[in-house]
């Protein structure tokens, strides 16, 4: 902790769905009644969604629940495990902001409730341009064709008798904190920063694949990838990627994809934007120019200020997000906060990560925990004791090859404001005299 050694506080976490105003109002009065019970009550009465003080004469020390004398549930009831009943509020979400167009839809991680840097499988964003399907991996075929020797067809089996790697990567889609380019600043940071996830895959290298099919990458500088659900989504791979860490894979963490993570193949494209990570990948195709496809011509664009769009800017660059304390959360005390965050970039692995309290007039340096791995979240932690006065907290990242994560208005000032994709803006928290903490836009 710090020198002074102060108490550690509590905060209250965010009740999730907070984007209304009712809805604010709502959580505002349930927190202002739980306060008055909390005193009436002591610590502990809540602990579902605030970590409390144990104090001494603390009745849970001494009191002797069920669980210590009583039988528990025998191991056959779990089948495949699920998380415990009291973390039921930690889910992905849609956002209440975004209108959800048939089946094309998202959802959002639950970054501020998260540890460590791997996301759980049930807690990975989604993203589906024509909705999701539960494929038959017996049925499924992986075709390479184009400038190969010769043009292939794999079944599941013949992939995962392969030469395998696993890497852990992270994953963003281009839209991510794309509402912030405006001066919407949307209340939490599961819907600011949460179509962001990290997984260990497991596959086989697209390398080994097209060594396999004879490609020919002198010539063949691009590789087509596209999906076999009905939003014909084909994107188009640069070789040097295809030929360096691009993955075919169908294990996240441990086992295999889930449906909606593009069960049983995915391509996976370390540091580029999510929507070339194909899903329910069908077929590869080796080819001598871009492809030019729906989603590199008509989405995926970057608006200009000039009316321009900016065209295949498929790198993620470095960003970093303070996840606790973050919007929506609320500071109980004044005291010691081990504030704590994500950072990555596309470009390899984070350097520093510095971490301001006061708007950005001063940074520090935050410990980075290991492992910092290319192209992949990086957890941050800076202490922090908070004297009760209002403060902004920021992050901003920079990684090995030099970059810095800019300032909102630094971007803004090149990209204009009319933009959706690739914010990687740093993110302003003001934490309010009352504890609560709210996404402002300061610079
Ligand atoms: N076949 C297919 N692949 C797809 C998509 C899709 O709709 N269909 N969505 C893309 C987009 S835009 C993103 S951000 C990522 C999301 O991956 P996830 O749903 O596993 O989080 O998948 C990409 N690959
Ligand atoms: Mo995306």
């Amino acid at each position: 902790m710090t020198d002074r050694n102060p108490t550690p506080g509590r905060i209250q976490k965010a009740p999730e769905n907070f984007l209304s105003p009712e809805k604010m109002e709502q959580a505002r009065r349930a927190r202002r009644s739980f306060m008055g019970k909390a005193l009436a009550m002591g610590a502990g009465a809540s602990a579902a969604t605030v970590a409390g003080a144990a104090r001494a004469d603390d009745p849970a020390i001494v009191k002797l629940p069920a669980h210590t004398t009583g039988l528990g549930q025998p191991v056959a009831a779990r089948g495949y495990g699920s998380p415990s009943q009291w973390e039921r509020n930690l889910q992905r979400r849609e956002s209440p902001g975004l209108t959800r167009v048939s089946a094309a839809s998202v959802s959002f991680a639950p970054l501020q409730g998260m540890f460590g840097i791997i996301t759980p499988n049930g807690l990975h964003f989604e993203r589906h341009h024509q909705g999701w399907w539960d494929i038959d991996p017996s049925q499924h075929r992986l075709m390479i064709n184009g400038l190969v020797k010769e043009a292939r067809v794999f079944t599941m089996d013949e992939l995962m008798r392969l030469p395998q790697v696993s890497r852990i990567h992270f994953i963003e889609c281009g839209a991510n904190t794309g509402m912030e380019w405006g001066n919407v600043a949307v209340p939490t940071v599961q819907y600011t920063h949460g179509m962001l996830s990290c997984c260990e895959y497991t596959g086989v290298l697209l390398s080994t694949l097209l060594d396999m099919c004879g490609a020919d990458t002198k010539k063949g500088r691009y590789v087509l990838a596209e999906g076999a659900d009905g939003s014909s989504m084909t994107r188009t791979i640069p070789m040097a990627n295809a030929l360096d860490d691009v993955m075919i894979a169908w294990a996240m963490n441990g086992e295999m994809l889930r449906p909606e993570n593009g069960y049983p193949l995915r391509l996976v494209v370390p540091g580029i934007q999510g929507v070339s990570w194909v899903k329910y990948l069908r077929r590869l195709e080796v080819g001598d120019k871009p492809y030019d496809a729906k989603d590199e011509v008509l989405h995926y664009v970057d608006l200009m200020p000039d009316g321009t769009h900016r065209q295949y800017t498929s790198l993620q660059e470095v960003k970093s997000v303070i996840t606790t304390p973050s919007g929506g959360q609320v500071l109980l005390d004044k005291g010691y906060y081990n504030v704590t965050g994500l950072a990555w970039s596309g470009r390899g692995r984070i350097k520093r990560v510095d971490v301001s309290v006061d708007g950005g007039r001063n940074w520090r340096t935050a410990r980075l925990e290991n492992p910092v791995l290319p192209k992949a979240l990086t957890r941050f932690n800076v202490d922090w004791v908070w004297d009760g006065s209002p403060a902004v907290l920021q992050s901003r990242a920079i990684d090995e090859t030099g970059h810095v994560q800019p300032r909102l208005n630094q971007l803004r000032a090149v990209r204009g404001t009319r933009s959706i994709y690739h914010n990687n803006g740093i993110q302003s928290w003001k934490v309010a005299e009352s504890g609560e903490v709210f996404n402002v836009q300061l610079n």
